[in-house]
């Protein structure tokens, strides 16, 4: 297929439904659950405002319109690598400078909801990455890898989603080892279903939180809060995720969509 017949085949598979968008987005507003991090680790990010300028009234006759009051890592959110100190200083690593061929791109999702179900601080491993090589092939440079674990069916509740009790936050997330493992293999970006792109258990882990210290590191990036991964199969499908393009901003919340036949 030529490279003009690629994108009048899509284009016509688009037009038939043959080939579907799957909106791996959660609903973004004043109940949207967003990160808790306890006093030593500073200050956190609020939840979501909207404040009305106007709804057909004196304020604006014809017309409404609102104001909203975002913090950028909130809801189903992209990670920019200025957003860790490990990323601070590369080259185009805000989301106004990262490179939009990062924003569409193949993916691959690995489905270890039943092995989160069983397990809130379930951590995928370097060796469980590689059973899932060997039953749906390698990852290649350059794609996206999303862990499927059915955390957003939690993601009604900042209760659920967080998942907190006196020990801390309970979630699933990669091991460092494993980001390491994705590194070696080229990939461009890590995302998943819980608040952010780490395990609960992640601010002890070496290092801490290690999917933002060594993806950011590498100037890569991360994806969070992502729902409907369940829809998604394996190997196959192309993702499409854009932060708004804040200037020097370190993340933004995204429409992330998946396309899949
Ligand atoms: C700051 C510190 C720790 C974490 C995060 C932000 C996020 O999850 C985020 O949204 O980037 S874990
Ligand atoms: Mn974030």
């Amino acid at each position: 297929m030529n490279d003009m017949s690629v994108l009048g085949g899509l284009g016509a598979a688009l037009l038939s439904g043959s080939v579907k968008v799957v909106d791996i987005t959660a609903p973004l507003g004043p109940e949207t659950p967003v990160l808790y991090l306890p006093p030593q680790f500073g200050k956190n990010t609020p939840n979501v405002k909207v404040h009305k300028i106007s709804a057909y009234d004196q304020d604006g006759p014809f017309w409404a319109w609102n104001w909203i009051e975002l913090g950028e890592h909130t809801g189903t959110h992209f990670d920019a690598p200025s957003h860790w100190i490990t990323g601070k200083d590369h080259e185009g690593n805000t989301t106004d400078t990262i490179k939009p061929q990062n924003f569409v791109a193949p993916v691959n999702v690995i489905d270890r909801s039943k092995e989160a179900a069983a397990d809130h601080d379930y951590l995928l491993t370097v060796d469980s990455i590689k059973d899932w090589e060997a039953e749906h092939g390698e990852i290649e440079a350059g794609t996206w890898v999303l862990m499927r674990t059915d955390w957003y069916k939690r993601n009604g509740s900042t209760e659920t989603f967080l998942n907190a009790d006196e020990n801390g936050p309970h979630s699933p997330g990669p091991t460092a080892e494993a980001i390491e493992y994705l590194l070696s293999k080229g990939i461009i970006g890590w995302g998943q279903e819980t608040v952010g792109t780490d395990a609960g258990s992640a601010g002890g882990m070496t290092p801490p939180f290690p999917a933002h210290n060594l993806m950011h590191k590498a100037n890569k990036f991360g994806l969070a809060s992502l729902s409907n991964l369940d829809q998604l199969p394996a190997k196959g499908a192309i993702l499409i995720a854009a932060p708004l393009k804040f200037v020097g901003g370190t993340g933004s919340p995204v429409r992330a969509l998946a396309l899949i036949v």
